[in-house]
């Protein structure tokens, strides 16, 4: 089965919608299989967005990402990686659709809520930043014959 690595930003920490964002997740049928809190080191923050380092946004958004608590969490599904995608709404909140986390309880992109890998790569990558192998659990659900 796919995995992602989904992370409910400071903000949405600091705003309280952890439990909402887990609850939409496991209301769908997807699976926990990682999950922790903490606040991100700089030097992992600049790993993790590696690929914006240089972009006039790059600073801000490591302030951001390092201000506070997060919650990361791995989940496990059938096409997972892009309905998670799909379920968090466009990186830019204005441009999210109405009723995706985004589209719901954000406004600017420098502050928008979550974060969701954004392919098989990408998902591989950060679960290994931010996971251990045995931080990731594998277990049964008898609720799944009849998601599945
Ligand atoms: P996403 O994959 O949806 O997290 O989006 P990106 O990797 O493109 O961007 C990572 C983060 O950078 C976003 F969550 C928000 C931030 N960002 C800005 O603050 N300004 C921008 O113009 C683009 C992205």
């Amino acid at each position: 089965m796919e995995r992602t690595f989904v992370m409910v930003k400071p903000d949405g920490v600091q705003r309280g919608l952890v439990g909402e964002i887990i609850a939409r997740f496991e209301r769908r049928g997807y699976k926990l299989v990682g999950l922790k809190m903490f606040t991100m080191p700089r030097e992992v923050a600049e790993t993790h967005y590696a690929e914006h380092r240089g972009k006039p946004f790059f600073e801000g958004l490591v302030r951001y990402i390092t201000s506070g608590p997060v919650v990361a969490m791995v989940w496990e599904g059938k096409n997972v990686i892009a309905a998670a995608r799909e379920m968090m709404g466009a990186t830019d909140p204005q441009k999210a659709l109405p009723g995706t986390i985004r589209g719901t309880y954000g406004i600017d992109v420098g502050r928008n809520v979550v974060h969701g890998s954004d392919s098989p790569a990408s998902a591989a990558r950060e679960i290994d930043i931010f996971f251990k192998a045995d931080e990731l659990l594998n277990y049964e659900r008898p609720l799944d014959r009849w998601i599945y």
